[in-house]
Protein backbone atom coordinates (compact mmCIF):
# COMPACT_ATOMS: atom_id res chain seq x y z
CA UNK A 1 0.00 0.00 0.00
CA UNK A 2 1.44 3.76 -0.83
CA UNK A 3 0.44 6.83 0.90
CA UNK A 4 -1.19 9.61 -0.58
CA UNK A 5 -1.41 12.72 0.97
CA UNK A 6 -2.43 13.51 4.59
CA UNK A 7 -5.43 11.35 5.33
CA UNK A 8 -5.42 9.10 2.52
CA UNK A 9 -4.20 5.78 1.96
CA UNK A 10 -4.13 3.62 -1.36
CA UNK A 11 -5.90 0.39 -1.09
CA UNK A 12 -7.13 -0.10 -4.68
CA UNK A 13 -6.00 0.73 -7.77
CA UNK A 14 -5.83 -0.04 -11.26
CA UNK A 15 -3.05 -2.87 -12.08
CA UNK A 16 0.14 -1.21 -13.64
CA UNK A 17 -0.23 -4.25 -16.76
CA UNK A 18 -3.39 -2.48 -17.36
CA UNK A 19 -3.35 0.22 -19.45
CA UNK A 20 -5.64 3.38 -19.43
CA UNK A 21 -7.62 2.93 -22.59
CA UNK A 22 -11.93 1.92 -22.08
CA UNK A 23 -12.83 -1.52 -23.16
CA UNK A 24 -15.54 -2.60 -25.61
CA UNK A 25 -17.29 -4.68 -23.04
CA UNK A 26 -20.69 -4.81 -22.18
CA UNK A 27 -21.57 -3.96 -18.60
CA UNK A 28 -21.96 -7.10 -16.42
CA UNK A 29 -19.61 -8.87 -18.74
CA UNK A 30 -17.41 -11.07 -17.35
CA UNK A 31 -13.98 -10.42 -20.01
CA UNK A 32 -12.99 -7.07 -18.06
CA UNK A 33 -12.89 -9.05 -14.73
CA UNK A 34 -10.78 -11.65 -15.77
CA UNK A 35 -8.36 -9.46 -17.70
CA UNK A 36 -7.79 -7.53 -14.43
CA UNK A 37 -7.25 -10.75 -12.56
CA UNK A 38 -4.33 -11.30 -14.97
CA UNK A 39 -3.24 -8.18 -14.88
CA UNK A 40 -3.06 -8.21 -11.16
CA UNK A 41 -1.33 -11.97 -11.21
CA UNK A 42 1.20 -10.83 -13.59
CA UNK A 43 2.08 -7.66 -11.60
CA UNK A 44 2.47 -9.78 -8.70
CA UNK A 45 4.67 -12.10 -9.95
CA UNK A 46 6.69 -9.13 -11.90
CA UNK A 47 6.99 -10.88 -15.23
CA UNK A 48 4.48 -7.81 -17.28
CA UNK A 49 8.13 -7.13 -18.79
CA UNK A 50 8.47 -11.04 -20.03
CA UNK A 51 5.00 -11.71 -20.71
CA UNK A 52 3.52 -11.94 -23.87
CA UNK A 53 -0.34 -12.96 -24.48
CA UNK A 54 -1.88 -14.63 -27.18
CA UNK A 55 -5.46 -13.01 -28.06
CA UNK A 56 -7.94 -14.77 -29.44
CA UNK A 57 -10.67 -14.79 -32.55
CA UNK A 58 -13.97 -13.44 -30.22
CA UNK A 59 -14.93 -10.34 -27.73
CA UNK A 60 -11.34 -10.39 -26.06
CA UNK A 61 -9.98 -9.75 -29.73
CA UNK A 62 -8.58 -6.80 -28.05
CA UNK A 63 -6.93 -7.62 -24.76
CA UNK A 64 -3.60 -6.73 -25.89
CA UNK A 65 -5.43 -3.13 -26.13
CA UNK A 66 -6.27 -3.45 -22.41
CA UNK A 67 -3.18 -5.42 -20.58
CA UNK A 68 -0.03 -3.98 -21.43
CA UNK A 69 2.04 -6.46 -22.62
CA UNK A 70 3.77 -7.81 -25.95
CA UNK A 71 0.93 -9.90 -27.64
CA UNK A 72 -0.02 -11.48 -30.61
CA UNK A 73 -3.10 -11.97 -32.07
CA UNK A 74 -3.91 -15.80 -33.62
CA UNK A 75 -6.33 -16.89 -36.17
CA UNK A 76 -9.44 -18.45 -34.58
CA UNK A 77 -8.60 -21.14 -32.05
CA UNK A 78 -5.13 -20.96 -32.95
CA UNK A 79 -3.69 -19.66 -29.84
CA UNK A 80 -2.30 -22.73 -28.39
CA UNK A 81 -0.54 -23.74 -31.48
CA UNK A 82 0.83 -20.14 -31.69
CA UNK A 83 1.21 -20.41 -27.81
CA UNK A 84 3.42 -23.21 -28.39
CA UNK A 85 5.45 -22.13 -31.25
CA UNK A 86 6.53 -18.38 -29.40
CA UNK A 87 7.56 -20.45 -25.88
CA UNK A 88 9.77 -22.80 -27.82
CA UNK A 89 11.40 -20.29 -29.15
CA UNK A 90 11.41 -17.44 -26.18
CA UNK A 91 11.07 -20.21 -23.24
CA UNK A 92 12.32 -17.54 -20.69
CA UNK A 93 8.72 -15.80 -21.62
CA UNK A 94 5.79 -16.04 -19.74
CA UNK A 95 3.28 -16.92 -22.41
CA UNK A 96 -0.58 -16.78 -22.10
CA UNK A 97 -3.14 -17.97 -24.30
CA UNK A 98 -6.21 -16.22 -23.41
CA UNK A 99 -9.32 -17.82 -25.19
CA UNK A 100 -13.36 -18.06 -24.86
CA UNK A 101 -15.03 -20.88 -25.51
CA UNK A 102 -15.94 -20.66 -29.38
CA UNK A 103 -12.68 -19.93 -30.15
CA UNK A 104 -11.07 -23.14 -27.54
CA UNK A 105 -13.59 -25.59 -28.04
CA UNK A 106 -15.35 -25.50 -31.12
CA UNK A 107 -12.65 -24.01 -33.90
CA UNK A 108 -10.10 -24.56 -31.42
CA UNK A 109 -10.56 -27.82 -30.08
CA UNK A 110 -7.43 -29.64 -31.91
CA UNK A 111 -5.07 -27.16 -31.13
CA UNK A 112 -6.04 -26.89 -27.29
CA UNK A 113 -6.36 -31.13 -27.05
CA UNK A 114 -2.69 -31.22 -28.50
CA UNK A 115 -1.29 -28.26 -26.78
CA UNK A 116 -2.74 -29.75 -23.67
CA UNK A 117 -1.23 -33.62 -24.11
CA UNK A 118 2.44 -31.98 -24.97
CA UNK A 119 2.49 -30.50 -22.05
CA UNK A 120 3.38 -27.28 -23.44
CA UNK A 121 4.68 -24.76 -20.95
CA UNK A 122 2.13 -22.28 -21.42
CA UNK A 123 -0.88 -20.91 -19.50
CA UNK A 124 -4.29 -21.43 -20.75
CA UNK A 125 -7.44 -18.94 -20.08
CA UNK A 126 -10.50 -20.17 -21.04
CA UNK A 127 -13.24 -17.76 -20.63
CA UNK A 128 -16.86 -20.64 -21.00
CA UNK A 129 -19.84 -17.75 -21.11
CA UNK A 130 -21.49 -20.44 -23.07
CA UNK A 131 -21.95 -18.38 -25.90
CA UNK A 132 -20.63 -16.97 -29.20
CA UNK A 133 -20.10 -13.27 -27.79
CA UNK A 134 -18.48 -11.33 -30.58
CA UNK A 135 -20.81 -12.35 -33.41
CA UNK A 136 -23.80 -12.01 -31.87
CA UNK A 137 -25.10 -14.69 -29.61
CA UNK A 138 -25.27 -18.54 -31.85
CA UNK A 139 -24.76 -21.37 -30.30
CA UNK A 140 -21.44 -22.66 -28.74
CA UNK A 141 -19.77 -26.16 -27.82
CA UNK A 142 -20.72 -24.97 -23.80
CA UNK A 143 -23.85 -24.00 -24.01
CA UNK A 144 -26.69 -25.28 -21.99
CA UNK A 145 -29.26 -27.86 -22.87
CA UNK A 146 -32.23 -26.08 -23.12
CA UNK A 147 -30.33 -22.23 -24.14
CA UNK A 148 -32.39 -20.24 -26.39
CA UNK A 149 -30.01 -18.72 -28.79
CA UNK A 150 -29.56 -17.00 -32.54
CA UNK A 151 -28.83 -20.72 -33.58
CA UNK A 152 -31.30 -22.87 -31.32
CA UNK A 153 -34.07 -20.51 -30.73
CA UNK A 154 -35.99 -23.45 -29.37
CA UNK A 155 -33.43 -24.22 -26.47
CA UNK A 156 -29.98 -26.18 -27.26
CA UNK A 157 -31.29 -29.96 -28.14
CA UNK A 158 -29.16 -32.79 -27.25
CA UNK A 159 -30.49 -34.78 -29.61
CA UNK A 160 -29.62 -32.63 -32.50
CA UNK A 161 -25.56 -30.90 -31.39
CA UNK A 162 -24.64 -33.13 -28.65
CA UNK A 163 -24.48 -32.11 -24.56
CA UNK A 164 -22.28 -29.34 -23.35
CA UNK A 165 -18.66 -29.51 -23.45
CA UNK A 166 -16.86 -29.82 -20.04
CA UNK A 167 -13.20 -28.78 -20.70
CA UNK A 168 -11.39 -29.19 -17.76
CA UNK A 169 -12.58 -32.93 -17.50
CA UNK A 170 -11.84 -33.89 -20.84
CA UNK A 171 -8.34 -32.31 -20.50
CA UNK A 172 -8.04 -33.74 -17.03
CA UNK A 173 -7.67 -37.18 -19.35
CA UNK A 174 -4.33 -36.40 -20.32
CA UNK A 175 -1.35 -37.03 -18.61
CA UNK A 176 0.70 -34.15 -19.05
CA UNK A 177 -1.16 -31.05 -17.65
CA UNK A 178 0.08 -30.23 -14.61
CA UNK A 179 -2.57 -27.80 -13.21
CA UNK A 180 -6.84 -27.87 -14.19
CA UNK A 181 -9.35 -25.63 -12.31
CA UNK A 182 -12.50 -24.63 -12.83
CA UNK A 183 -13.32 -21.57 -11.25
CA UNK A 184 -15.92 -18.25 -12.00
CA UNK A 185 -16.74 -15.10 -11.81
CA UNK A 186 -20.03 -14.42 -10.84
CA UNK A 187 -19.46 -13.13 -7.03
CA UNK A 188 -16.76 -11.56 -5.14
CA UNK A 189 -16.24 -15.09 -3.24
CA UNK A 190 -15.79 -16.56 -6.60
CA UNK A 191 -13.44 -13.40 -8.24
CA UNK A 192 -10.89 -14.23 -5.31
CA UNK A 193 -11.07 -18.18 -5.93
CA UNK A 194 -10.08 -17.13 -9.42
CA UNK A 195 -7.55 -14.87 -8.73
CA UNK A 196 -5.95 -17.66 -7.10
CA UNK A 197 -6.13 -20.08 -9.61
CA UNK A 198 -4.95 -17.55 -12.31
CA UNK A 199 -1.77 -16.42 -10.25
CA UNK A 200 -1.35 -20.43 -9.54
CA UNK A 201 -1.27 -21.05 -13.22
CA UNK A 202 1.19 -18.43 -14.35
CA UNK A 203 3.73 -19.47 -11.03
CA UNK A 204 3.95 -22.85 -12.56
CA UNK A 205 4.89 -21.74 -15.71
CA UNK A 206 7.58 -19.18 -13.94
CA UNK A 207 8.74 -22.37 -12.15
CA UNK A 208 8.81 -24.50 -15.56
CA UNK A 209 6.66 -27.07 -14.55
CA UNK A 210 4.29 -27.24 -17.74
CA UNK A 211 0.60 -26.73 -19.05
CA UNK A 212 -1.48 -25.01 -16.88
CA UNK A 213 -5.66 -24.58 -17.68
CA UNK A 214 -8.16 -22.50 -16.07
CA UNK A 215 -11.43 -22.16 -17.01
CA UNK A 216 -13.61 -18.99 -15.88
CA UNK A 217 -17.20 -19.75 -16.20
CA UNK A 218 -18.40 -15.70 -17.31
CA UNK A 219 -21.30 -13.71 -18.19
CA UNK A 220 -22.27 -12.41 -21.33
CA UNK A 221 -25.66 -10.49 -19.94
CA UNK A 222 -26.36 -9.21 -23.86
CA UNK A 223 -25.81 -12.37 -25.34
CA UNK A 224 -28.27 -13.89 -22.43
CA UNK A 225 -30.39 -10.83 -23.31
CA UNK A 226 -30.81 -10.68 -19.58
CA UNK A 227 -29.66 -8.02 -16.91
CA UNK A 228 -26.16 -8.52 -15.16
CA UNK A 229 -27.24 -9.06 -11.91
CA UNK A 230 -29.77 -11.99 -13.74
CA UNK A 231 -26.61 -13.47 -15.89
CA UNK A 232 -24.71 -13.16 -12.78
CA UNK A 233 -27.30 -15.26 -10.98
CA UNK A 234 -27.44 -17.37 -13.91
CA UNK A 235 -23.90 -18.81 -14.46
CA UNK A 236 -24.56 -19.72 -10.33
CA UNK A 237 -27.96 -21.32 -10.83
CA UNK A 238 -27.50 -23.15 -14.36
CA UNK A 239 -23.64 -23.88 -15.02
CA UNK A 240 -22.25 -24.28 -11.96
CA UNK A 241 -24.56 -27.47 -11.65
CA UNK A 242 -23.24 -28.53 -14.92
CA UNK A 243 -19.51 -27.40 -14.51
CA UNK A 244 -18.47 -28.21 -11.07
CA UNK A 245 -16.33 -25.56 -9.86
CA UNK A 246 -12.97 -27.07 -8.17
CA UNK A 247 -9.52 -27.92 -8.71
CA UNK A 248 -8.88 -31.19 -10.63
CA UNK A 249 -5.54 -31.53 -10.54
CA UNK A 250 -2.05 -29.75 -9.10
CA UNK A 251 1.01 -31.28 -9.21
C1 LIG B 1 -12.13 -18.96 -38.95
C2 LIG B 1 -13.17 -18.05 -38.35
N1 LIG B 1 -14.44 -18.49 -38.23
C3 LIG B 1 -15.37 -17.69 -37.67
C4 LIG B 1 -15.05 -16.42 -37.26
C5 LIG B 1 -16.11 -15.52 -36.70
N2 LIG B 1 -16.07 -15.35 -35.27
C6 LIG B 1 -15.48 -14.27 -34.70
S1 LIG B 1 -15.68 -14.23 -33.06
C7 LIG B 1 -16.56 -15.67 -33.08
C8 LIG B 1 -17.14 -16.27 -31.83
C9 LIG B 1 -16.31 -16.07 -30.62
O1 LIG B 1 -16.94 -16.60 -29.52
P1 LIG B 1 -16.17 -16.98 -28.22
O2 LIG B 1 -14.89 -17.64 -28.56
O3 LIG B 1 -17.10 -17.77 -27.36
O4 LIG B 1 -15.76 -15.59 -27.58
P2 LIG B 1 -16.66 -14.44 -26.93
O5 LIG B 1 -16.95 -13.47 -28.02
O6 LIG B 1 -17.88 -15.10 -26.34
O7 LIG B 1 -15.77 -13.87 -25.88
C10 LIG B 1 -16.68 -16.16 -34.37
C11 LIG B 1 -17.42 -17.39 -34.73
C12 LIG B 1 -13.73 -15.98 -37.42
N3 LIG B 1 -13.35 -14.76 -37.03
N4 LIG B 1 -12.80 -16.80 -37.98
S1 LIG C 1 -21.24 -9.61 -26.11
FE1 LIG C 1 -21.05 -10.82 -24.22
S2 LIG C 1 -18.89 -11.53 -24.15
FE2 LIG C 1 -19.05 -9.84 -25.64
S3 LIG C 1 -18.54 -7.98 -24.49
FE3 LIG C 1 -20.77 -8.17 -24.47
S4 LIG C 1 -21.23 -9.31 -22.59
FE4 LIG C 1 -19.04 -9.58 -23.03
Amino acid sequence: MESKGAGYEVIYKRPEAMTDAKTIYCPGCGHGIIHKLLAESIDELGVREETILIAPVGCSVLAYNYIDVDGCEAAHGRAPAVATGIKRVHPDKMVISYQGDGDLLAIGTAETIHAANRGENITVIFVNNAIYGMTGGQMAPTTMVGQVTKTTPFGRDANDVGFPIRACEMINTLECPVFIERVSVFDVKQIVKAKKAIKKALTNQKEGKGYSFVEVLSMCPTNWGVKPQVAADWVRDVMVPYYPLGNFRDR
